[in-house]
């Protein structure tokens, strides 16, 4: 006799609710949503973006900026050549795996809740990244870079350890913008790739090319980025198809702590370009990585930490 091995990948062959058509949406938040996250998915589904206020406290944020002062104390000549002119650090990738305060960031944040309602499944934690200053980052969505399968079930969990505005360089979001059509993904991968096929994971020009005609869509639309001003403690979650990024740092110098968790429903392969441009039925279906019970979700073991996507360090080298 077979048994047929079960799927650990919670969402396969679904499409996420927040991706059906706007009228649909609106009837499965009246329908589904819990009366204490009502108001949150509607923002949700109208705005693509959702800061909810005292996710975490302050004792949690203490501790999480002071375990990151020690990593970096405790691992001087990793981190040194990645301070830039003022001595902060951006773009840290994956430190909740050697930090636990970090991790209660995201496992005891009170908007843990609405993801997993989003999601309609268990969420995980696939990476993170560490920002002690503004990130600058342009305009652009995320989904080329977490492609999952399917697609969209993945959605930005940015956590701010300090006040966030346009002093200290904060997020910045187009409202609405995740309502706009996905462009002719063919057509983009044929602009550089003769038959379309094969596009690079991390493909620059590629990823520039997508964020140029997002921009595009988002003037002719008539919708403009707005700066959040966003109090320590909050998160904000953004829909995977919302454009977002950094505004410049009026103060430079000055720090704004945050911790940004890419996230997904337990199980869900996530690819970059090459998906992204590729065809779903050549992507696997199940993750390949293993996940850690963390309680409320789950977390992808990643084997090593990278500051600043140049240095690498396997866990066992941390000094923690
Ligand atoms: O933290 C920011 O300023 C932007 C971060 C971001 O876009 C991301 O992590 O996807
Ligand atoms: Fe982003």
């Amino acid at each position: 006799m077979f048994f047929r091995k079960k799927s650990g990948n919670l969402v396969k062959g679904k499409s996420p609710w927040y991706c059906a058509p706007i009228e649909k949406q609106r009837d499965f938040v009246k329908n589904k949503a819990p009366k204490d996250l009502r108001t949150w998915a509607e923002l949700f589904v109208e705005e693509g973006v959702v800061v909810v206020e005292q996710s975490v406290s302050q004792a949690m944020i203490d501790e999480a900026l002071a375990g990151f002062s020690k990593l970096v104390a405790d691992n001087k000549e990793a981190f040194s050549s990645a301070a830039d002119a003022q001595g902060n650090y951006a773009r840290l990738i994956n430190l909740h795996l050697v930090l636990p305060q970090m991790q209660k960031l995201y496992f005891e944040n009170k908007a843990l809740r609405l993801l997993e309602f989003l999601f309609q499944a268990r969420p995980a934690l696939y990476t993170s990244l560490y920002f002690q200053r503004g990130s600058t980052q342009p305009l652009h969505r995320d989904t080329p870079f977490f492609t999952t399968n399917p697609r969209q079930y993945y959605v930005g969990f940015w956590v701010a350890l300090e006040d966030a505005t346009t002093r200290n360089g904060t997020l910045q979001v187009v409202r609405g913008g995740h309502l706009l059509p996905e462009l002719d993904l063919k057509a983009l991968a044929r602009s550089k790739y003769e038959d379309g096929q094969g596009v690079e994971a991390f493909d620059m020009d590629m990823w520039k090319s997508y964020q140029a005609g997002m921009m595009e869509s988002v003037e002719a639309a008539g919708l403009k980025p707005e700066p959040l001003d966003i109090k320590a403690g909050s998160t904000v979650l953004w829909h995977p198809h919302l454009p977002h990024g950094g505004t410049p740092i009026a103060d430079k110098g000055s720090t704004r702590n945050s911790l940004v968790v890419h996230t997904t429903p337990k199980g869900v392969p996530v690819g970059h370009q090459d998906a992204f441009y590729g065809r779903d039925e050549d992507r696997p279906i199940e993750a390949s990585w293993s996940y850690r019970n963390m309680g409320p979700a789950d977390m992808v073991e990643h084997g090593q930490i990278d500051i600043g996507h140049n240095t690498t360090i396997l866990l066992e080298n941390v000094v923690v």
